[in-house]
């Protein structure tokens, strides 16, 4: 093993860390969306329109990943490109992180190893298309993912289109509320907690926000507070985008396949977005990139307001 002798292991890119310096805005991004959740090339050409968004509405994107066992943030658009392509990528969630880094692994991170390398970083905003939460059949199977632990742990927000559908949302909710987390959903009172691709999921957002200045005056407290926690703020996916309740017979029949498949552990995710890709005709992918944008835009301008309560 090489010692490095460095006491801070992160590789920030000189365009993030001059602007986390000079408290500009930025915006994290993951890149497990890139490596496992879409096909390629939709993936690369996502992330490389979701970056040019951001700094469209004034922010400074920083995708996050592994390369070569090197913790980074903020990637170039040939290191985008060549994670998008390449075949052997890890998916690296917190239990993954030092081992992709002691075998000098390529890696894409999740949303709870993004948070991890965003906090060390020193940004307090993050978007990405859905969070990873309570499985179906989790009762028995335990499949619980590691993205709502490091809410209870880890300071960042994240701006998403809540869980993905292909799960439990009802036992996701409960989990999170359990420890502590909050989750706030985009619109007037009483609008629900999305589903990935669909708008409504049927399951009752705790609390609504109606503008990015509500969002960033919650982190602004919950920092104040030393909560050292993280906050989901959903952005439902506008209704020309959203997928209709019938992809949810597709996504009903890919679990089944999982089961079948007897597909587990951190297989499962991709498995099911890929078959549900299929299923669909390619429709869930158009929907998944689109409410990715959207929500990148949301982040931006949290990001900004963030920045200005700072300033
Ligand atoms: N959002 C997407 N596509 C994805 C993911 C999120 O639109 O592929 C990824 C995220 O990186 C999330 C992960 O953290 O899936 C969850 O995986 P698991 O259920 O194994 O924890
Ligand atoms: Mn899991």
């Amino acid at each position: 093993m090489q010692k490095s002798g460095l006491s801070f292991p992160v590789r920030v890119s000189p365009e993030v860390r001059d602007a986390i310096a000079s408290n500009k805005p930025v915006v994290a991004l993951e890149s497990t969306i890139i490596s496992h959740g879409l096909p390629f090339p939709q993936n690369v050409d996502m992330a490389l329109s979701v970056e040019k968004l951001i700094r469209d509405n004034g922010a400074i994107p920083a995708t996050c990943a592994f390369l070569d066992g090197v913790p980074c943030v903020g990637l170039n658009e040939s290191e985008v490109q060549q994670l998008g392509e390449a075949q052997k990528v890890n998916k690296v969630s917190r239990r993954d992180v030092a081992v992709t880094m002691a075998n000098g692994l390529n890696g894409g991170t999740t949303i709870a190893t993004t948070m991890i390398l965003a906090e060390l970083a020193g940004i307090k905003v993050f978007a990405t298309g859905g969070l990873g939460g309570v499985h179906r059949g989790a009762e028995i199977t335990m499949d619980i993912s590691a993205d709502l632990d490091e809410f209870a742990r880890t300071a960042v927000a994240v701006v998403c289109s809540g869980p993905k559908s292909i799960l439990d949302i009802e036992k996701t909710m409960e989990y999170l509320e359990t420890k502590g987390v909050l989750v706030s959903t985009m619109g007037k009172e009483g609008t629900n907690v999305p589903g990935f691709f669909v708008t409504d999921s049927g399951i009752k957002s705790p609390y609504n926000f109606q503008s990015v200045a509500q969002a960033a005056s919650i982190i602004h407290y919950s920092e104040l507070m030393r909560l050292n926690s993280g906050q989901i703020f959903c952005v439902p996916p506008p209704a020309e985008i959203a997928l209709d309740n019938s992809i949810n017979a597709v996504i009903d029949a890919a679990v089944k396949e999982a089961l079948s498949l007897g597909i587990k552990g951190k297989d499962i995710t991709p498995f099911l977005l890929s078959t549900v890709a299929k299923k669909s005709g390619g429709k869930s992918v158009k929907t998944n990139i689109e409410f990715v944008k959207n929500n990148a835009i949301v982040a931006a301008g949290i990001a900004k307001e963030v920045a200005s309560l700072r300033g």
